[in-house]
């Protein structure tokens, strides 16, 4: 049985919806964050290291950082098809995709929302004026970032781009807007809406 440990709205909510598109037995345990404004603490219940969601127990098995807890998901529960496994065609780009979101994509959004330039050959990512490219160079040859077949690392992309779509910080990009469209129109992410609260 897997618990996930989440907060409503956050980043735990989307594997809600992986594990609801997985098939997957799972159970939610509720926990308190500290938030942005100085409110909030950390549950002593949450393994996670920083008190932050998501983190994972699979039997006591902790598993923390978003794009481990989709590949360690998608690895145990293959049934599916939502990740390629070892061995498989597309396993190499989808490890890719899934480091790429933690390691480039989340801190270029980060450094766009705190004004903050992006210094070349320091830092281990780029700004998102160069992210967005690669990414819509993708989408153009198949619906998903492994092309025909929609994995883990949609669910973390296309949730991503469903938050900041219209924002300035996705200003008129119809190629990513119809991506995440496509990816929170599945079933699997409306039953995971109907779950977020607990
Ligand atoms: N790199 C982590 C980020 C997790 C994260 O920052 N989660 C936020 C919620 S969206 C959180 O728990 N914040 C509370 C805190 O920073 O203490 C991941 O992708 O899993």
């Amino acid at each position: 049985m897997i618990t996930l440990f989440h907060r409503p709205q956050t980043r735990s909510s989307r594997f809600i919806f992986l594990l609801e598109e997985l098939e997957a037995p799972y159970e939610i345990k509720l926990v308190t964050t500290r938030s942005r404004d100085g409110s909030g603490s950390v549950d002593p219940a949450n393994p996670h290291p920083h008190g932050k969601v998501p983190a994972i127990s699979d039997d006591g098995i902790i598993v923390f950082e978003s794009s481990a807890i989709a590949l360690y998901l998608t690895d145990k529960f293959p049934k599916h098809q939502l990740g390629p496994q070892v061995g498989e065609p597309g396993r190499g780009a989808y490890l890719s995709w899934l480091s790429y979101y933690g390691g480039v994509l989340e801190p270029a959004f980060v450094s766009k929302f705190m004004k903050m330039e992006v210094p070349r050959g320091t830092a281990g990512w780029v700004a998102v004026e160069e992210v967005l490219p690669a990414v819509i160079q993708k989408l153009s040859a198949g619906p998903y970032l492994l092309g025909q077949q929609f994995s883990a690392a949609d669910v973390l992309y296309g949730t991503s781009f469903a938050l900041f779509a219209r924002s300035p910080m996705l200003p008129n990009m119809p190629v990513i807007e119809e991506y995440a469209k496509r990816v929170i129109e599945r079933p699997a992410f409306a039953r995971a809406q109907a779950r977020d609260n607990g």
